[in-house]
């Protein structure tokens, strides 16, 4: 049997785009933003730090960590690492927001979360209508909402958090602190969690099964069967075997992150970085934004007959038509060039041919000369 191929670098997804979608992604660069949101304790920033030390052991990548203020008591922190695969640069930023539940009164808990994801739409749908439009991208291309292990069900609280959420990005629920938590009673917590999400008529990135490759229907298969994910998160390596890996000791044995017998942490992590980034990229691009912006454009009376919109739409048309027009022009230049060198091509080979020609005569009068020569000398010895 063949041994095992070695481990190669780790693929971003965005690397398997068509290739027109490869060359504008690899030149621009996409911005890929995860944010986390949940209770208070749940191991969002642990969660955070686990993937990125996962994300740097594979990159080598060096992070930055920024802190933004949301309003006057909510903070936002940001990692963020600049990733690159076979040519293609990815910024992606991980977005940690405080954990809600501390307080008594958690009503409106979810309230700077939503501004924050309304306004990353708004920024971009404002830099639309200006002539110059690269500015920094912290749309939110995926939120997992953390979930407290608790065995039983979504809580009132995740409940309407998640109905916010889900409206406005890709939102994946993720089972916290999964090495708490039995495997059977898992399987059961899961499923009720499933009921619960589809009774509330919540949401949630469900990547698309059925495909042409049979690999990525398995992949997507098992990706909706382990839906919500339940991770495990550590900041601490620890000895398996003799092997160090990311883990949770405990005295009855380790709670291993990337073991999948243990949690789901490594399927979410492929989820999100190698098969389905492209995919959260474009919805959250043409599903939650353009949702966004039309119903911003429609509250403010500015619909599709927008004398400026319409404007922006004559000047993009008019480039596509002068594209088009120069792609037709390379085109008839490069079949004419191809036809210029097939016929000066034909026109070597019939000289090629006549001297061919030209030789083979010489050579058969050589020979002719070379026989009288030798009857005159066997004449002379006669
Ligand atoms: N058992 C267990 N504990 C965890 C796990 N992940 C994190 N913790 C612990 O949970 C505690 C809280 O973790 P944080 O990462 O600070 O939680 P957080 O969600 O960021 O909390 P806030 O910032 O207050 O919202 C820490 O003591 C972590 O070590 C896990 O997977 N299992
Ligand atoms: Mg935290």
């Amino acid at each position: 049997m063949a041994p095992p191929a070695a481990p190669g670098p780790v693929s971003v997804g965005i690397a398997n785009l068509p290739n027109q979608r490869h060359k504008i992604v690899s030149r621009k660069g996409a911005s890929y933003n995860i944010m986390v949101v949940g209770e208070s304790g749940l191991g969002k920033t642990t969660f955070i730090n686990t993937l990125f030390s996962a994300l740097m052991r594979d990159y080598k990548r060096p992070e930055q960590r920024f802190a933004k203020q949301l309003d006057r008591t909510v903070q936002i922190d940001v990692v963020r690492a600049d990733i690159e695969e076979k040519g293609f640069n990815v910024r992606l930023s991980v977005i940690d927001t405080p954990g809600f539940g501390d307080y008594a009164n958690n009503t409106d808990c979810w309230v700077p979360i939503v501004q924050f994801l309304d306004e990353q739409h708004q920024h971009i749908l404002n830099h639309e209508t200006v002539p110059n439009r690269k500015t920094d991208d912290l749309r939110v291309h995926a939120c997992l909402y953390f979930i407290q292990p608790t065995g039983h069900t979504l809580k009132p609280l995740d409940i309407e958090v998640m109905k916010h959420l889900c409206t406005r990005v890709n939102l994946i629920p993720v089972i916290a602190k999964a090495d708490t938590i039995t495997p059977a009673d898992m399987l059961a917590f899961k499923d009720r969690i499933r009921d619960c999400i589809s009774t509330h008529n919540i949401q949630v990135f469900t990547p698309a099964v059925h495909s042409e490759d049979e690999d990525a229907t398995r992949r997507n298969t098992s990706i909706l069967a382990a839906m919500p994910f339940s991770v495990i998160a550590s900041e601490n390596d620890v000895q398996v075997n003799g092997q160090t890996v990311r883990g949770r000791q405990y005295l009855w044995g380790v709670a291993e992150v990337e073991n999948e017998a243990h949690c789901d942490f490594k399927k979410l992590r492929n989820l999100l970085i190698r098969t389905h980034m492209h995919d959260l990229i474009t919805t959250t691009h043409d599903h939650h934004y353009e949702t966004h912006r039309v119903a911003k454009l429609t509250a403010s009376g500015r619909s599709d007959d927008d004398p400026a919109l319409q404007a922006r739409r004559g000047f993009e048309a008019k480039m596509k038509e002068e594209e088009a027009e120069l792609r037709k022009k390379f085109t008839e230049q490069v079949r004419l060039e191809e036809n210029r060198f097939r016929q000066w091509e034909q026109k070597l080979i019939s000289e090629r041919d006549r001297l061919n020609e030209d030789l083979d005569k010489q050579h058969s009068l050589v020979k002719q000369l070379e026989e009288e020569l030798e009857e005159i000398i066997a004449a002379r010895k006669r």
